[in-house]
């Protein structure tokens, strides 16, 4: 952990306040130095009082993204989240990661980006991704999985994305298979994987978010489908509260996955999800078929029953509710 993440980590720790003289010794720094890494933190938007009387207290934090807090506020994790970094801007976080793969950097490493220019969605769609308005990451892991069954982590990222928006925020979105979270039929996030893969082994996966936030306006052409948590709740969320949130929920299912224990997720993904014994139709290339979805299968793969009582199994593909 950073000096910053360690100091952060004990204002929050000490909601009464920290003397200068035992952050100094904490952190085998100097006073001097305390009182300097505290400036800079204020110039970055935190508010932090200093007083003899109760020493250094933290009274408010900005509504912009610092890894080091985020480190601070996360904790210990086993693999997603113990490296974050966060960019002000840039084209694609699943760009960044993709980078950071080739160069070697291990697995678990988080990328934020607070605007993203050429945010994607899948089959080279565009991802709306506003400034400061939601939450634009991007995770590397490097899973044990042959390629198909990496659609576990896509059914994984939504059960935990679930878990975290109803922790923080006391919504419960529907999950739609396989990649969307939805509130009131609209999308509220998005998840988009891409791996690098040889013939039966995965090398890599990315696991790119977006998460819709505190947006109050959408674009014309997403004002029918998209909505934000903020629009549903009513109310302002802190997106540093939820990112670690989602980091914490998304590090237990990775955990469960790699234990071998996808069974447990797929259970809490049929419950939560609005696609299972729907009727549906689904896109596949040029192929479309209609039926009902009965189940995910050991894999993640939607398994859905067609008109001519056929069980197609979906791997990819865009599925529509029917009426
Ligand atoms: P998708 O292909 O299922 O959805 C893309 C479609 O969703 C678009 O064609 C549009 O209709 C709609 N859409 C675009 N922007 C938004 C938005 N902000 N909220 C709701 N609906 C929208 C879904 O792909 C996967 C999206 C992943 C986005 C993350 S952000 C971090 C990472 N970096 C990156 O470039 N992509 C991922």
């Amino acid at each position: 952990m950073t000096t910053d993440a360690k100091i952060l980590s004990a204002l929050r720790a000490n909601p009464d306040g920290v003397s200068g003289a035992q952050l100094a010794e904490q952190l085998a720094i100097s006073r001097a130095a305390v009182w300097a890494r505290m400036d800079d933190l204020r110039k970055v938007g935190y508010d932090i009082e200093a007083s003899p009387h109760f020493g250094y207290k933290l009274t408010g934090s900005p509504d912009a993204l610092h890894a080091d807090d985020l480190l601070a506020r996360l904790g210990k994790t086993k693999v997603v989240g113990r490296d974050i970094r966060v960019f002000e801007e840039t084209t694609s976080t699943n760009d960044v990661i993709e980078k950071l793969a080739r160069d070697g950097v291990k697995e678990g490493v988080v990328v934020f980006a607070e605007s993203q220019t050429k945010g994607r969605g899948r089959l080279g769609r565009k991802w709306s991704s506003p400034t400061h308005q939601g939450l634009w990451f991007s995770i590397l892991l490097r899973p044990k999985l042959t390629p198909q069954e990496t659609t576990q982590l896509t059914v994984a990222s939504a059960t935990a994305l679930r878990r975290a928006i109803k922790n923080v925020t006391g919504l419960v979105p529907d999950i739609k298979w396989p990649n969307d979270l939805l509130i009131g039929g609209k999308k509220v996030v998005g998840i988009l994987t891409e791996m690098s893969a040889e013939v039966d082994c995965v090398r890599h996966v990315i696991l790119g978010i977006g998460v819709d936030v505190n947006q109050t306006d959408f674009p014309p052409q997403l004002c029918a489908i998209a909505t934000s948590l903020k629009a549903e709740a009513g109310e302002e969320i802190s997106r540093a509260e939820l990112a670690v949130e989602i980091l914490r929920e998304l590090d237990f299912d990775y955990a469960r996955i790699c234990g071998g224990k996808f069974s447990d997720v797929a259970d809490e993904w049929e419950a939560g999800c609005a696609t299972i014994g729907k009727n549906v139709s689904v896109q596949m290339g040029t192929r479309l078929i209609r039926g009902a979805a009965e189940a995910l299968d050991d894999d993640g793969a939607l398994l859905v029953r067609t008109e001519h009582g056929h069980l197609e199994r979906v791997i990819g593909g865009d599925v529509t509710l029917e009426k």
